[in-house]
């Protein structure tokens, strides 16, 4: 059996994927004939699926995929369109190995378009509920907020009924925050953060992925934050990163989306070995897998072609990334 095969065999916890980032090409084409969505008529990478994944090799930052994301996702509209996007997700997860999968959604990119968070919620949790009875996969939802927009309609949206019943039912069980990182500081969003730890909410927060280890710090300092998204940055910050090392806050690392948006050069300069090094505890995960080439086991298997790590040390990730995981604990025993 080859390596991959004993990185699929072991039990992969997933913290970092956006459902809507598993819309692929050719689902998105289906689906805006179905819906009668018209995708931009002036932009050549719209001629074709081919054409759009062709262009999906050449993003040049953050900031120059979320346009495509925010695009793609027009083509979503109903229930059924939701719950087929995260179901195909989670039938790749399964086949790769995930035993445990936390999953981010974006109520804000629907419900500014005019679909209602009740479409999209019904659609992704059916899904979720399909994948731990047919897959035995355990799931949780997270709802993030997009950053670029201003707080004050973030913590709006956050009152609204329907969102608060989705947390008091524990549907959604944490928060994050996304979108274009610079310059929308994680203090913007404090208020946010409070109520959502009033509620019993997991916290987590983008950072450190364009922007600066100081993000790092502010959303562990001003949100509260239990784990940061990305935090690649943090390696600029010594400091810092031996606290986050002490304090065992998890970062859940993206390798293949820090090459595809540029955030690094390649594979070998995201600092998988400096953060081993220093014991900070991380996992691995596809962020936007439609995206970026490549779900879960694909970043397992780059990270190794460029690191070696020992079988030890790919246990020791595994393990850190169930321990750091938000299901209860008789879920993390079966999975240790
Ligand atoms: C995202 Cl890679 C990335 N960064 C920030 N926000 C996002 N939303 C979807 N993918
Ligand atoms: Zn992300």
């Amino acid at each position: 059996p080859s390596f991959r095969d004993f990185l699929r065999c072991l039990p992969k916890c997933e913290h970092h994927m956006h459902l809507e980032g598993a819309l692929t090409p050719h689902v998105l084409f289906v689906l805006a004939e179905k819906n009668n969505v018209t995708l931009p008529q002036d932009d050549e990478a719209f001629k074709s699926p081919e054409a759009l994944l062709e262009r999906y090799q050449r993003f040049t930052s953050l900031d120059d995929f979320l346009h495509y994301y925010y695009i793609g996702m027009s083509a979503l509209v109903a229930a059924a369109d939701f719950e087929a996007l995260a179901w195909d997700y989670f039938q790749h997860a399964s086949s790769d190995g995930v035993a445990h999968a936390e999953v981010f959604f974006d109520p804000q990119a629907h419900t500014s378009r005019g679909i209602k968070y009740t479409t999209v919620l019904e659609g992704f949790d059916t899904a979720c509920k399909r994948a731990e009875k047919e897959l035995g996969i355990t799931t949780i939802l997270t709802s993030c907020f997009l950053r670029h927009l201003p707080p004050k309609d973030c913590l709006e949206l956050f009152e609204d009924e329907d969102l608060q019943e989705s947390y008091k039912s524990g549907v959604v069980r944490a928060i994050g925050l996304d979108s274009s990182e610079k310059p929308f500081p994680p203090e913007n969003f404090t208020e946010l953060y409070t109520k959502a730890k009033a509620l019993g909410l997991n916290l987590t927060a983008h950072a450190g992925e364009e922007g600066p280890a100081s993000y790092i710090s502010s959303a562990l300092h001003n949100l509260g934050v239990t784990r940061i998204d990305h935090g690649i940055k943090l390696v600029d910050d010594q400091q810092l990163l031996e606290k986050i090392a002490a304090e065992k806050t998890m970062l859940t690392v993206c390798p293949l989306s820090n090459v595809v948006l540029r955030c690094v050069n390649t594979i070998k300069d995201v600092p998988i070995r400096k953060l081993l090094d220093a014991g900070v505890q991380f996992s691995i995960n596809s962020d936007d897998p439609a995206y970026f080439g490549g779900y879960i086991l694909d970043n397992y298997v780059a990270v190794h072609d460029a690191f070696k790590l020992s079988v030890q040390e790919w246990e020791g990730v595994v393990r850190a990334g169930i321990k750091g995981s938000w299901c209860d604990d008789d879920r993390k025993a079966e999975l240790l």
